[in-house]
């Protein structure tokens, strides 16, 4: 069944703003009307005939301080929703984009066929932001009165149904991955004749992210093994771990390259990518990794474990455990055949499990249950 969907989100570099983004690309070429609201474009969103794109302008006012964004975006879904007859808004990340959605389905519920509302919930929306005082009550609000909510794993679906007290948990549709793009073509392959061993950090750079642990570990391998380290990304941590690599004497092989939009590139361009956060509800960066062969050094925890298979298509230690990390990493690439086995199980994991043909269909079959389902009383 063709629908027509509006998805909202966080236009900027975090992983919600990916997920909700590439799920709006796919649907639009699977013959369903996307119409993606946000105050900025964001940045992966392609072109397709299929795929419209809704500014939200935020007012200002000399009265407002802090300009009611929320109130402009619910305006904004609403006109969407009464303009094109939409039959499902898709709120990616509970705040505010679950509350703005409910306001602009209530504001239209006099229509005979009301428009019915989606939440994600991508991690730190719950485990952060959700669960914080000053957001608890208004997030319990979207989570039990929306007309269904899904969750990045297993382990962020039990997460919201213990913090909110849900009757029932989320419905668990795992982050996916654009096969056609992440892929094994041209990737490095192991080093020969002393060339060293390229790894790789991703991320936003926030407390979460653990990146002191991702230095300290690439100086215990880069003491055993000829190595060098890439770090991407921007955010709060940023300048510390560079003082870190530079108190440590190793800031000439450590390159803090800032953001990178050809991301697949330097996921191919490495021999291991870490990830070693306090959690991550999903950790997207580590499953683009697996798609282009790169096995992952993780923390077991979290939905890391849903991802990665410890010994498998990566290995697993616990968070803060530099040692078991650099001991984990060092023996792998220290063994040509562990390491071309690993890799070759990264890449199987992911075409198996997480190709975004495998879980579009997942999203289509929610989509029209909630569609389905009698209004909530
Ligand atoms: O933490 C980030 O990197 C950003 C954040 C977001 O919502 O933008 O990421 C969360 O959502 C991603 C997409 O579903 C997940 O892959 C990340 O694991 C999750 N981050 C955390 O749980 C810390």
């Amino acid at each position: 069944m063709q629908m027509k969907i509006a998805i909202s989100c966080h236009p900027t570099q975090g992983g919600s703003g990916v997920v909700a983004t590439e799920l709006a690309v796919a649907l639009a070429q699977r013959g369903h009307q996307v119409h993606v609201v946000s105050y900025e474009r964001p940045f992966r969103l392609g072109r397709h005939d299929n795929l419209h794109f809704h500014k939200v302008n935020v007012t200002e006012y000399p009265l407002f301080r802090y300009p009611p964004h929320d109130l402009n975006l619910a305006n904004k879904l609403a006109q969407v929703a009464a303009d094109v007859g939409l039959d499902v808004i898709h709120a990616h990340y509970a705040v505010p984009h679950a509350v703005s959605a409910m306001l602009a389905r209530d504001m239209l519920c006099s229509c005979t066929t009301p428009v019915k509302v989606v939440t994600t919930v991508h991690g730190t929306d719950i485990t952060l932001v959700g669960s914080h005082h000053d957001f608890y009550r208004v997030c319990r609000y979207a989570m039990t009165r929306n007309d269904g909510t899904t969750a990045v794993s297993q382990w962020l679906a039990d997460r919201t149904q213990e913090e909110f007290d849900l009757d029932e948990p989320p419905a668990v549709i795992p982050n996916f991955v654009d096969c056609a793009r992440f892929t094994t073509d041209e990737r490095l392959r192991y080093p020969e004749n002393g060339e060293p061993f390229e790894l790789l950090h991703v991320s936003n750079f926030r407390p979460v992210k653990r990146v002191y642990d991702v230095i300290r570990v690439f100086e215990a391998v880069q003491r055993e093994l000829p190595a060098r380290l890439t770090m991407v990304g921007e955010g709060p941590e940023h300048g510390c771990a560079q003082e870190l690599a530079a108190e440590l004497g190793i800031a000439n092989k450590v390159d803090f390259v800032g953001r990178r939009d050809d991301i697949e590139r330097a996921y191919r361009d490495s021999h291991l990518f870490m990830l070693l956060s306090d959690y991550e509800s999903f950790g997207l960066s580590a499953l683009e990794a697996l798609a282009c062969g790169t096995p992952v050094l993780g923390t077991r925890s979290g939905g890391l474990v849903e991802v990665i298979e410890d010994g498998v298509s990566g290995h697993l230690c616990k968070v803060g455990d530099v040692a078991c990390m650099a001991k984990r990493a060092i023996a792998l690439l220290g063994d040509r055949d562990a390491w071309v086995n690993m890799s070759v199980a990264a890449e199987h994991r992911a075409r198996m499990r997480f190709c975004k043909e495998l879980i579009m269909p997942r999203y289509e079959a929610f989509y029209e249950q909630v569609a389905a389902a009698p209004v909530r009383g």
